[in-house]
């Protein structure tokens, strides 16, 4: 699949899957109940069975239960690996760090030291830009408090420590731009600790680390 496994399609994926099977395991035991109750209240109950009336039957059951949950586990597992196995190619760096109550995103391989923060105040939102297409290594750290770096239309999210630099790769296969947030209450304006991030062309990001302006400016809708 390469570089266009996108996070939201393989969360999508797991996602209906393990709805289908809890939707169906939910059907079967509500049907057994509605089953036992019918049956009871037609009075064609007997005494009350012993433990070892059915053993076969209860074995079958752990059976059916535990090859549910071994395939929910292994089918996620293997998704998981999927989406997280090392990029074809060297990824774009970028170092962000949370702090009561914004972000700052710090581009180290940029000749002319590019990094982008704000107040997170109003409409002064800081832009993550990426290049459209290439992994990009995010570097996460925080400044004080744990925050977490939420892209919920991505279905990216990770927490951001004091002392520890978590590290994750994502790939965008296509320009545009999303909305982020803080998933980690931090303090009075947790709320407002919102974010963009904008993946542009490679040539658009090569002209941005140089320090020229985006031809989208960041910031703009898109
Ligand atoms: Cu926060």
């Amino acid at each position: 699949m390469g570089d266009r496994v996108i996070q939201r399609h393989v969360f999508g994926t797991v996602f209906a899957v393990e709805s289908a099977v809890a939707a169906l395991v939910f059907l079967v035991v509500l049907a057994l109940m509605a089953y036992a109750v019918v049956r009871r209240r037609a009075g064609r109950h007997g005494a009350a069975s012993r433990r070892s009336d059915r053993p076969v039957l209860e074995k079958y059951y752990v059976g059916v239960l535990t090859a549910f949950a071994a395939f929910l586990i292994a089918w996620t597992a293997w998704h998981n690996h999927q989406e997280h196995r090392p990029p074809d190619r060297t990824p774009v760096r970028v170092d962000v760090q949370g702090f009561q109550w914004c972000w700052k995103f710090s581009h180290p391989q940029s000749p002319a030291k590019r990094s982008a923060t704000g107040t997170c105040r109003g409409k002064d939102l800081p832009t993550l830009v990426v290049p459209a297409g290439r992994p990009v290594q995010l570097r996460l750290s925080a400044k004080d408090v744990i925050h977490s770096l939420w892209i919920p239309d991505l279905r990216y999210k990770m927490d951001t420590f004091p002392d520890h630099v978590n590290t994750f790769t994502l790939t965008l296969d296509h320009e545009g731009r999303w909305r982020g947030r803080c998933a980690e209450f931090c303090g009075e304006r947790h709320y407002s600790m919102d974010f963009w991030i904008q993946a542009v062309s490679p040539k658009d990001y090569d002209r941005y680390l140089h320090g020229q302006p985006l031809a989208t400016p960041a910031g703009a809708a898109v």
